[in-house]
């Protein structure tokens, strides 16, 4: 896998040619109109600006000023150039602005190379069929290590409960009080709707569980692809790009294409931790170094339950949660 240039945000380098830094540089273009990135294909973006008076989007490219930052759907961008929409109009991207929240996730644990998915999301919709293909608590409990380590509120979505019940998925994520829906095709959708409405929220899942499906029917001017999950098993993936989609009621959902797992290497126990403030705390007490895992190996929280701080079951989930982070 190539280097992909969307993580200089996080990673701080030396300036090559010995230049200040442009960021206490007055802005170069204090005209420039702000908009969000909602589409992303070879360089070209899509942007819709914040002020437009109708929904019709701008196609930009990069300045090369904007040096090597990485510029995901999500991002917040300042624009210059032609902006009037038309057929070849091309504006230009000038700027990227400060990151609310990044999801990000490794290709796989062999090879930790960070991507950055989506930027500014406040939400990410873990979405897991209840069959067909079959839940893989594995891969959830990834997504939602990714989520709570990145500060970003984690809902989950069963779908096609028509197939199977969500009971033992549903008790499988009690504890955690991640808030769930259940879905199926052509149910409805007004707890879904309701939970997503004013917020960006990422959809996550693997190929075949029914993103698209579902953000067909929250806006239908979507237009989504959706495919049989029989070809997606055969390692075809029915969307090929991520996109942000306005829903009716305010707020955004971002489709992504199917993932196989979603890599941790970037994330530490700590990291984890840090999202679970009752246990926190806790943890001044272990020995350096602490992977928190037992209480064999010297792990205080143990202890910090029996005190009454946390619950046993939440230390348990959070061990889960933390050991998943080497799975795949
Ligand atoms: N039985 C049943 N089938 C569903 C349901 N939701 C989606 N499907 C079917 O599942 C298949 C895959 O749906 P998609 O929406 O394309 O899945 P996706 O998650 O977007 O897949 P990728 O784009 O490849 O990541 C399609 O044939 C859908 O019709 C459901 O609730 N019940
Ligand atoms: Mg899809
Ligand atoms: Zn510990």
């Amino acid at each position: 896998m190539t280097r992909d240039l969307d993580e200089d945000d996080v990673r701080v380098r030396p300036s090559r040619s010995g230049s200040r830094p442009r960021s206490k540089q007055r802005p170069r273009h204090a005209d420039a109109i702000e908009g969000m990135v909602v589409a992303v294909d070879r360089g070209r973006y899509t942007v819709r600006l914040d002020d437009a008076l109708d929904d019709t989007p701008v196609t930009a490219m990069r300045a090369r000023e904007l040096g090597r930052s990485g510029i995901v759907v999500g991002d917040q961008v300042a624009l210059v150039g032609d902006l009037s929409g038309s057929a070849d109009a091309l504006a230009r991207i000038v700027r990227r602005e400060a990151r609310r929240s990044v999801l990000r996730r490794t290709a796989d644990d062999a090879d930790p190379t960070e991507r950055v998915v989506v930027a500014n999301a406040d939400q990410l919709v873990v979405v897991a069929s209840l069959a067909d293909p079959p839940p893989r608590y594995g891969f959830i409990d990834r997504c939602l290590v990714a989520a709570l380590t990145e500060d970003i509120e984690p809902l989950l979505c069963l779908t096609k409960s028509d197939l199977a019940p969500p009971d033992d998925v549903l008790a499988h994520y009690a504890e955690l009080s991640v808030p769930a829906v259940v879905t199926h095709r052509g149910g409805d959708l007004s707890q879904l709707n309701a939970g997503l409405e004013g917020q960006v929220s990422v959809f996550i899942g693997q190929s075949g569980v029914g993103k698209s499906t579902l953000i067909n029917a929250l806006v239908p001017a979507a237009d989504r692809a959706t495919g049989e999950v029989s070809a997606i098993g055969k390692g075809r993936h029915t969307s090929a790009s991520t996109e942000a989609i306005e829903l009716p009621g305010g707020g955004w959902v971002i489709d992504t294409p199917g993932v196989r797992s979603f890599g941790l290497a970037h994330v530490t126990a700590a990291d984890l931790l840090w999202a679970f403030p009752d246990l926190e705390d806790g943890a001044v007490q272990c020995p350096p170094g602490c992977d928190h895992q037992s209480e064999a190996a010297g792990c205080h929280l143990d202890a910090w339950v029996r005190e009454g701080h946390s619950s046993a079951a939440r230390l348990e989930a959070f061990r889960r949660l933390s050991a998943s982070r080497s799975g795949t």
